[in-house]
């Protein structure tokens, strides 16, 4: 897949707000928030969307979900609760490809999605 601007940041190439970070994932604020808090989780080692994602790349999915789920327990957002999205391609809104999870808490969400 070709590098993009997560990938940069994931290398240090471009400043980002990260706010968490282990060996497999990278969680940073996004620069266009929808909530109060908006934070985007992202694996270091690219996937372009969740439909190229393949059974060997199980674990790190995982991980991403459960990086969300720590950080929101760790910044007290479990109480209240969150939203956790993946958008995919066009419909879904994606316009960054390297699959990322948005994060956001801080508001009551609304459903359906626009
Ligand atoms: O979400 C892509 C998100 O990525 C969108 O909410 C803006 C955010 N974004 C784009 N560039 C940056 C940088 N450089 N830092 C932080 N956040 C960024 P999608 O689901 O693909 O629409």
């Amino acid at each position: 897949m070709t590098d993009t601007i997560f990938s940069k940041i994931v290398r240090r190439e471009i400043p980002a707000d990260v706010v968490y970070e282990d060996t497999e994932v990278l969680g940073f604020r996004d620069l266009n928030p929808q909530a109060p808090v908006h934070v985007l989780f992202i694996p270091k080692r690219p996937i372009a969307t969740l439909d190229d994602a393949i059974p060997d790349d199980a674990e790190l999915l995982g991980k991403l979900l459960l990086a969300a789920a720590a950080y929101a327990r760790a910044e007290g957002f479990e109480k209240d609760g969150y939203r956790t999205v993946i958008n995919t391609r066009d419909h879904g809104g994606q316009t960054v490809f390297h699959i990322h999870v948005h994060l956001l808490a801080g508001r009551q969400m609304h459903w359906p999605p626009g």
